[in-house]
């Protein structure tokens, strides 16, 4: 017997169905941002401060310096991942020869990204930039008191969801398009209703225009502080509860936007009751947003178990949302995208109808002693027949390739 068959009989045991969890995981899209591959840089002409404390530390080698680069390093990570995924493009990352500005972005600056991900199978996200730009400098774009200002980030924001909707038809598969602004205050407002209030209009006119749900879907994304925006957030949580429930759009949970000691997987029952589709920012922060590249720890298999256990995959979109400067890039994404998904194996072979019904008849000492032993089950022999019939290493093979790779780009310097 080999060792997945061992293992499959140990779950047996427990009441569990291996077939059926590779099955589920194999269905599973993870969009993979490409902001990783290049410490958030982007590719425009003219480059502005990153802002919104964003900021990639590190001078790792191998940073992608261009498309073709960064495209490269995406296919080797595809390839290091099982199952097919998706890519999570930011607008400061057109391919063009042009030079536009973030108001006069247009698809064809994207056509190859598009060319490339038909080919490769993909589907592409999206995501409007509001920083790394002069007129995010105060850090206040949708926001800003400056009628111009705002207006110049709204025709961006509405360029965007034009450029996803014709991606997602392109691609024959929705575009999430995720909207993220840095505005907030540095020290304590004594306006914060006004802000607020041109924000929320500022996105009305974004999102006024009608798009087809099966080419694109509206996010958007809230944030406790930024460094240089400490005292205020304008779009808080509250702000974009409220505003993805009145829209009847995306709520996107980015994990290191909220206090550390807040469980953001707790949130997603409570938000899936009032918004009908999630995003979620999959992210380690230490201490404060910091962006680690994420393990396979409790948070994120809290975050798998939920997604599982409340019956959430088919209406939450997962994206990742990291950058580490001083590791290979590529290594990274390929890190912490199997984490996803070894976190989200593990919730599926966890034996749930035992937990629930033990829980559901009080019996708190039968869902301990059941959280505990279970613990131990072999997953790792499961994981290990995920990618060999994916074809993809793994163990000591799987660093081998990541080192021989990183080696291949250390040139870029
Ligand atoms: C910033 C947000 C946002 C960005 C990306 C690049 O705090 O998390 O999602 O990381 O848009
Ligand atoms: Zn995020």
């Amino acid at each position: 017997m080999g060792s997945y068959e061992a293992a499959q009989a140990v779950f047996a045991d427990w009441g569990v169905n291996c077939e059926r969890a590779l099955q589920v995981l194999g269905t599973i899209p993870i969009s993979l941002h490409c902001w990783q591959g290049d410490d958030v840089v982007g590719f425009e002409k003219k480059r502005g401060a990153s802002g919104g404390g964003i900021q990639a530390t590190g001078n790792h080698p191998g940073r992608a310096r261009n498309p073709a680069e960064l495209r490269a390093d995406l296919n080797f990570a595809y390839a290091m991942i099982p199952g097919r995924h998706r890519l999570n493009l930011h607008a400061f990352y057109m391919d063009t020869e042009e030079n536009p500005d973030r108001d006069e972005i247009e698809f064809s600056h994207f056509a190859p990204w598009v060319d490339w991900a038909r080919q490769a199978g993909i589907g592409i996200d999206f995501n409007p930039s509001f920083f790394a730009h002069e007129k995010a400098d105060d850090n206040l774009t949708l926001a800003h008191p400056d009628a111009g200002i705002r207006d110049f980030w709204i025709e961006h924001g509405r360029r965007t969801r034009e450029i996803a909707a014709r991606i997602g038809a392109a691609l024959g598969s929705p575009a999430v398009n995720n909207i993220w602004v840095p505005d907030g205050s540095k020290d304590i407002p004594v306006d914060r209703m006004a802000a607020r209030r041109r924000l929320e209009t500022s996105l009305d006119a974004m999102l006024m225009q009608r798009h087809d749900r099966a080419h694109m879907r509206d996010a958007v994304e809230s944030k406790l502080f930024g460094i240089g925006v400490e005292a205020m957030t304008v779009g808080s949580h509250e702000f974009y509860l409220g505003y993805a429930i009145r829209k009847q759009i995306m709520l996107c949970l980015d994990m290191g936007h909220f206090h550390p000691t807040e469980n953001v997987a707790d949130k997603l029952s409570s938000v899936a009751l009032s918004v009908d589709e999630l995003l979620l920012h999959v992210s380690r922060p230490m201490r404060w947003d910091s962006d680690h590249v994420i393990l396979l720890n409790d948070d994120i298999l809290a975050m798998a178990q939920e997604l599982v256990f409340a019956g959430l995959l088919g209406r939450t979109h997962i994206g990742l949302d990291f950058f580490d400067a001083t590791i290979s890039r590529t290594a990274a994404w390929v890190i912490g995208t199997r984490n996803m998904q070894k976190a989200l194996l593990r919730a599926l072979l966890l034996p749930q109808e035992k937990l629930k019904a033990a829980e559901e008849r009080l019996d708190f000492t039968t869902r301990l002693m059941l959280t505990e032993e279970i613990k131990d089950l072999p997953f790792a022999a499961i994981w290990a027949e995920f990618c060999a019939r994916k074809d993809v290493p793994a163990g000591a093979s799987l660093i081998a390739d990541l080192n021989a790779y990183q080696a291949s780009v250390a040139h870029r310097g």
